[in-house]
């Protein structure tokens, strides 16, 4: 008997490329971050480690603290995050051929582990940068214990958005967006409408060479909705838009079906200018777990229900142990 017909059948590697072959796409990729505002690339070289913040065996990524000394000698802080990237289907068969040397770990029986060192073009590694870093971001990606809180409309009202409006992270980078002063050549759809319109572009996880992780993130235009506490009825036509193109477009380019894509808002968010994330289905992407998504399709619902339904009710988040919001929950007696 012949293999079991997969239920989607795997898309050949060609779906990615309405645009470039990824050998292509790699030496774009490198001339648009020199072309970069801000001029030249980042000095990895000359980075100090101060400290690994995290380290994850199974997504074998490292979250870093690093230091770039200037010409002054003043040191300026960076995180940088290092991840080993999927296999690619087409590569594997490269793999095996070109390994530089294949070393024996153990034997028994028909079962044996080896250490293999593929060339380096085989070996990618992705690397994200915050240059300069502030302490709050230094922050974000230690590894701390985290605590759930109950949030309640009152709660959000007189503890939660104080404290955004005072403290949040800079949203620039999503205004260089919608203004196409950064990130252009890769949008991926954009409904330009001031009022219902949002811009769709690969979410800073995704790398774009395999599907299995796709990540994209949907950047609404108008700028007065922080999160999905502002959501009332009255951006049903904005959601939907977001919802229907978002999935067409995503089809359209990659041949990912609806179906098969987990559509969602973070609460809380880290950015607080709504957004929309677009992840694979099969990909566990990180910030997809019960206490923080939020799937689109039931935010639409639940405003068809009752418009002020997010006006409404208690939604749960974690905060970091050292998080000042935590603090203030705690001075408030709520958790
Ligand atoms: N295209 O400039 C950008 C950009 N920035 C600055 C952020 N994003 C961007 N996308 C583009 N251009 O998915 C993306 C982020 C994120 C989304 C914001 O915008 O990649 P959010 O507001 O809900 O915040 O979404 P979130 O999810 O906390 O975002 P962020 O900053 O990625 O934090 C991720 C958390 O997951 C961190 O606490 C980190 O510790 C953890 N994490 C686990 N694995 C990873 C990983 N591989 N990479 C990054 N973070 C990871």
């Amino acid at each position: 008997g012949g293999a079991v017909p997969a239920p989607f059948p795997r898309r050949p590697r060609a779906a990615m490329a309405d645009g470039p072959a990824p050998k292509r796409r790699r030496e774009e990729e490198e001339a648009a971050a020199e072309a970069a505002p801000g001029g030249s690339p980042f000095p990895l070289g000359s980075v100090r480690l101060r400290r690994l913040l995290r380290d994850s065996a199974r997504e074998k990524a490292a979250f870093v603290h690093g230091q770039v000394s200037g010409p002054a000698g003043e040191e300026t802080d960076a995180v940088l995050i290092l991840e080993k990237t999927p296999f690619r289907e087409e590569e594997i068969e490269e793999l095996l051929r070109r390994h530089g040397k294949l070393e024996l770990q153990t034997r028994n029986d028909i079962y044996s582990t080896y250490r293999l060192r593929p060339p380096p073009e085989l070996s990618e590694i992705k690397a994200t940068v915050v240059y300069p870093a502030t302490e709050k971001h230094l922050q974000k990606y230690l590894r701390q214990e985290v605590h759930l809180v109950r949030e309640t409309w009152e709660d959000y009202r007189n503890i939660t958005l104080p404290f955004i409006q005072s403290q949040s992270f800079s949203i620039q980078w999503v205004y260089n967006i919608l203004e196409k002063k950064a990130e252009a050549d890769r949008i991926i759809h954009e409904n330009p409408d001031p009022c219902n319109g949002f811009v769709l572009v690969p979410d800073f996880k995704w790398n774009q060479n395999q599907l299995e992780d796709l990540y994209l993130i949907a950047l609404i235009h108008r700028r007065d909705v922080k999160s999905l506490r502002d959501l009332t009825a009255e951006h049903l036509p904005l959601l939907r838009n977001v919802l229907q193109e978002g999935k067409e477009a995503i089809a359209k380019r990659f041949g990912v079906p609806g179906s098969q894509l987990r559509i969602y808002l973070h609460y809380q968010p880290s950015y607080y200018h709504l957004h929309v994330h677009f992840t694979a289905l099969g990909y566990d992407a990180p910030g997809s777990s019960a206490e923080r998504a939020h799937l689109l399709e039931d935010v639409i619902d639940n405003l068809l229900l009752d418009a002020e339904y997010y006006q409404k009710r208690a939604l749960t988040f974690a905060l970091r142990a050292d998080e000042p919001l935590l603090k203030k929950f705690r001075e408030a007696g709520r958790v």
